[in-house]
């Protein structure tokens, strides 16, 4: 399968609070260079990214929130911030009703929802390579290809029409599956593996039929991102029907997680999806340091034999995984394991 990789994403790094720290963020370079080296020893090859089209991103994104993205850290620089990542301090919330507030603080916290991602110097170039790269990925697809993966960095799902956070700043996958559909897909399923809900693309497209979202993660009643993932989302309007979130229990391993996933596929068989593309985020896996389901790096196969059962065109792009070592081996395990199982 073509492989779509940049070095850009090391443009962004950044900082989060977690625990009352403030500490390197867990979404760091690493990652990327560990996947890839996987990759590597598997025998794939590289491609870089085509040029990004942000017509495209307009159609998952507020143009507002895009304008807001790309000047946010040369304001930061402007106004004499002393940090190195540009962090929100406060949100509005129930009853704090006022219209978009016109300084850069109160911006963060308008266009942000957490404390876990910055905007760095970079961090907007990175966001739009990582985005080029789903859109080169899915470009490949939409060519023939049957399967095709974008090494995205920074993650995508948590990323709304109009918000950061959850380390995500544009929904890469989102794209995909709006790309998917300008190319004549009547209906695309995006099937969301992270260990956390998928925040964001629910939001992107929770009142549409065109697009099917399907998550299986952590029960928000314990887990990031605590206000959406519940089982009662189903979607609204024409969207009603086309969302389903299955939470699961700390601890879950791959038994019960399988269970979800048949669910799931068994929803995108039933809606007549023609094109499926995959969140992966591995941060399902035992030993992840953040997250608490039980995945070994022998059930990612299994689980990219199982996504490739489905016989869609399927985009791959990258999302979440922090047990730094282990996400190459468990990322390249998804795709040997759906690679292996293509005649
Ligand atoms: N104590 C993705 O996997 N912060 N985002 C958790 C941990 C939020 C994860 C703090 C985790 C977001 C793409
Ligand atoms: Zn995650």
């Amino acid at each position: 399968m073509r492989v779509f990789a940049s070095e850009e994403h090391r443009r962004h790094h950044s900082l989060e609070v977690d625990g009352g720290q403030l500490i390197p963020s867990w979404e760091c370079p690493e990652r990327a260079d560990y996947v890839r080296d996987a990759l590597r020893r598997d025998g794939h090859s590289f491609e870089p990214a085509l040029t990004a089209d942000l017509e495209l991103v307009g159609r998952v994104h507020d143009a507002d929130y895009l304008e807001f993205l790309s000047t946010a850290h040369a304001r930061w620089v402007e106004a004499g911030e002393p940090g190195p990542t540009a962090l929100g301090l406060c949100w509005p919330t129930r009853g704090m009703t006022a219209a978009r507030p016109t300084s850069l603080r109160g911006q963060l916290g308008y266009y942000g929802f957490a404390t876990d991602s910055g905007i760095a110097d970079g961090t907007w170039e990175a966001a739009v390579e990582a985005a080029a790269l789903a859109q080169s990925a899915t470009a490949a697809v939409i060519g023939g290809d049957r399967v095709a993966f974008a090494l995205c960095r920074p993650p995508g799902h948590h990323a709304s029409r109009n918000q950061f956070g959850g380390y995500c700043y544009l929904n890469n996958a989102a794209v995909s599956a709006a790309q998917l559909l300008a190319a004549g897909h009547a209906r695309v399923a995006v099937v969301d593996v992270d260990y956390h809900h998928g925040n964001g693309t629910q939001d992107i497209f929770y009142d549409r039929d065109d697009v099917l979202y399907c998550s299986i993660h952590g029960d928000p009643t314990f887990e990031f991102p605590y206000f959406t993932g519940y089982a009662e989302e189903l979607g609204v309007d024409r969207g009603a029907g086309f969302n389903l979130n299955l939470p699961l229990p700390r601890g879950t391993g791959y038994g019960p997680w399988s269970a979800a996933l048949e669910r799931c596929l068994g929803l995108v068989e039933s809606t007549d999806c023609t094109a499926m593309v995959v969140s992966l985020g591995v941060d399902t896996y035992e030993a992840d340091p953040i997250s608490h389901f039980t995945l070994t790096s022998s059930d990612f196969r299994a689980m990219g034999e199982r996504l490739a059962g489905c016989g869609l065109p399927t985009v791959v792009v990258l999302e979440g995984g922090y047990a730094v070592e282990a996400i190459g081996t468990n990322v390249a395990a998804v795709l040997a394991g759906f690679e292996g199982s293509l005649g």
